[in-house]
């Protein structure tokens, strides 16, 4: 009898153990994680970027492991090393520049786990580094906001244009196709001249101080435009000019990317004269991304969202016109 017991006993404990040890199996299944390298919190753009990537990964019902870089490269390399450690289901980052990535992401091209690219890319596309791309097409925003100068300078027939541009983060890829886009819209115009360019990387603070110096450098006369990368930037260049009361908007045109509330403000009460869009709200297609690679479906190598512009030559007053 005793021996019998013993062995139901011995029984039990085992189907305990096997039914135990399958559960996290069954959770691992049900469960997806994304793994997501967070470049910075250098701008407004980039602070909503981050929610909408929680936002819609709470929505999607899968485990968001993000990791926040603060604008430093080895920062977001570690980040990826340790979601690769970790046996994620996805990698998500944004390359704070084009080149470096090479190293790590041949261990994730090892590891099996795939990457999403979001917002930014890297310098060497070709290669297999990565398995899709999500983000804007920066050239077409820089050409946009070469476009909507010509317009400009056509309706207020001017016959010269001192062009100052303040950039992004050097290397990074909005900073380069966006001046790109812009320099090629307006090549062939003989109107047009740009006297200088300074590296505000993408900041508030920055922007202000590019602002300063131009200022201090050529003389507040001889800037007809200020083509700014960013609205953190641009923001920071109204402050300026405001307290050295130089009207934004009409003594000197802004022209700036992103479509932040306070920048859309600031066009609809003649502060800016152009806004190029650039959403920040990529949450939603990377987690659609993030289910078909997890269902072996077909993905895009890239995919753009829809931009366009707002500018003083529309009706400010249609409820379309809002910044995020
Ligand atoms: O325009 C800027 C941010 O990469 C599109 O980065 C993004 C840019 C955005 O800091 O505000």
């Amino acid at each position: 009898m005793k021996k019998f017991f013993c062995l139901f006993a011995a029984i039990l404990l085992l189907t305990a153990m096997t039914s135990c040890a399958k559960q996290p199996e069954s959770d691992k299944k049900s469960s997806v994680v994304v793994g997501f390298s967070q470049l910075g919190a250098e701008s407004s753009w980039r602070i909503a970027n981050t929610e909408s990537m929680e936002k819609a990964a709470k929505e999607a019902g899968f485990g968001l492991m993000m990791e926040n870089a603060n604008q430093k490269q080895e920062k977001q390399i570690d980040a990826i090393r340790s979601f690769i450690a970790y046996q994620v289901d996805v990698i998500v980052f944004s390359p704070i520049v084009e080149s470096g990535w090479e190293n790590i992401l041949k261990e994730a091209l090892n590891s099996g786990i795939p990457v999403i690219l979001m917002d930014r890319m890297i310098s060497n596309p070709e290669e297999n580094f990565y398995t899709t791309y999500i983000g804007a097409d920066f050239y077409a925003e820089g050409r946009r906001a070469g476009e909507y100068l010509i317009r400009k300078a056509n309706a207020i027939n001017a016959e010269r244009m001192n062009i100052v541009e303040i950039s992004g983060t050097i290397g990074s890829t909005p900073m380069r196709d966006r001046q790109r886009g812009f320099m090629d819209a307006i090549k062939d115009d003989p109107r047009f001249n740009v006297i200088d360019s300074i590296c505000g990387d993408f900041l508030r603070s920055m922007g202000g101080e590019c602002m300063e110096y131009m200022l201090y450098k050529h003389g507040a006369d001889a800037i007809d435009v200020i083509y700014s990368h960013n609205d953190s930037m641009t923001l920071g260049v109204l402050d300026v000019l405001e307290q050295k009361n130089i009207q934004p908007g009409k003594d000197i045109i802004l022209i700036t990317v992103d479509g932040e509330k306070e920048a859309v403000d600031a066009l609809k009460a003649g502060k800016i004269n152009c806004v190029v869009q650039c959403t920040p709200d990529l949450g939603p297609s990377v987690m659609e991304l993030v289910r078909k690679l997890k269902a072996g479906e077909q993905v895009p190598r890239i995919k753009h969202p829809e931009e366009g512009i707002f500018c003083d030559f529309d009706d400010l007053s249609d409820p379309a016109v809002e910044g995020f």
